[in-house]
């Protein structure tokens, strides 16, 4: 894995062959997410993608923040051509091609791009001390990877025009009632609980994991008829692969499961 300078990447996550961190790494700026943070991560991602060893990504900050946002220095004056020539939503469009989960571990702040990157992720665990928000209202401008329309999705009109609007943040308690967050667990122990999460989910069938990705993501892109009827679809597919055999034999000869990702 090659060295990145502004996220830090760990293989074998406390020699886990299946587990890969990656942490983001301007603690100074409290991990704003310039232009070239996101091209380290989006490269680091693929790399990961691409490693047959790896099943799992934990994406994670620092104790004092996750990501506080896109980096305002670098926007402050831009024009709407610099926007476009800077081309930044390019590394934000590649987010969703990655197959393989990624968990968002957030402690501290995870505000403007930064909850937006969070949401980004397929879960979120939380620190009990994170603060989740879209506070780009506050600095004369608007989410603008995400915030307006996955956070409504996961939190609903109400509650997502609130924190919208307002530019207020909300606790990790909160955001774990009105469904941002999975689970809140104590900030010390927030990458050891993670790190638990990502190994039961990667000692299950990778290629049922891939297809339940795909399938829960579709109920964000089609109607409940057509994202049923791709659920079916993937369902059946599980049936093509040896470790669907594998799983329902280990359970009737009551042992566990050994999946190989095929
Ligand atoms: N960009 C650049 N620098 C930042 C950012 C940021 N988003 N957030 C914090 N910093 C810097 C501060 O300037 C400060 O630097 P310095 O020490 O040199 O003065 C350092 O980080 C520490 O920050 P604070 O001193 O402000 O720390 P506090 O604990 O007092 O406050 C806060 C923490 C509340 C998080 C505060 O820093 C803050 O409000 N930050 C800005 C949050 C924000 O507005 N985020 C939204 C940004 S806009 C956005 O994300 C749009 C997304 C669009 C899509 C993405 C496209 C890439």
């Amino acid at each position: 894995m090659k060295n990145y300078e502004n996220i830090l990447v760990t293989k074998n996550y406390r020699d886990h062959a299946h587990i890969a961190l990656i942490q983001l790494n301007r603690p100074k700026v409290l991990n704003a997410l310039s232009t070239d943070l996101m091209k380290d991560l989006v490269d680091a991602l693929f790399a990961l993608e691409d490693d047959k060893e790896v099943r799992v990504i934990i994406l994670t900050g620092n104790e004092r923040a996750f990501a506080a946002g896109a980096d305002i220095g670098q926007m402050a004056e831009a024009t709407p051509i610099d926007q476009i020539n800077d081309n930044r939503f390019r590394t934000w469009k590649q987010l969703p091609l990655i197959t393989k989960p990624i968990i968002a571990a957030v402690n501290g702040f995870a505000l403007g791009g930064g909850c937006e990157l969070a949401m980004s992720c397929d879960f979120i665990v939380a620190g009990d001390k994170a603060q989740f928000g879209q506070p780009e209202i506050k600095i004369g401008t608007i989410p603008g990877a995400g915030g307006t329309q996955r956070l409504t999705r996961a939190i609903g009109k109400s509650k997502a025009m609130l924190a919208v609007l307002t530019g207020d943040m909300m606790d990790a308690y909160q955001a774990e009632r009105d469904g941002l967050v999975a689970k809140v667990v104590p900030a010390e122990t927030l990458i050891q609980e993670t790190f638990e999460i990502a190994k039961t989910i990667s000692n299950r069938a990778p290629v049922a994991v891939r297809l339940a990705k795909e399938a829960v993501n579709m109920a964000f892109e089609s109607s409940l008829k057509d994202g049923m009827e791709y659920e079916r679809r993937n369902f059946y597919l599980t049936f093509a692969s040896k470790d669907q055999k594998e799983g329902m034999k280990a359970f009737i000869e009551k042992r566990e499961p050994k999946y190989e990702g095929f």
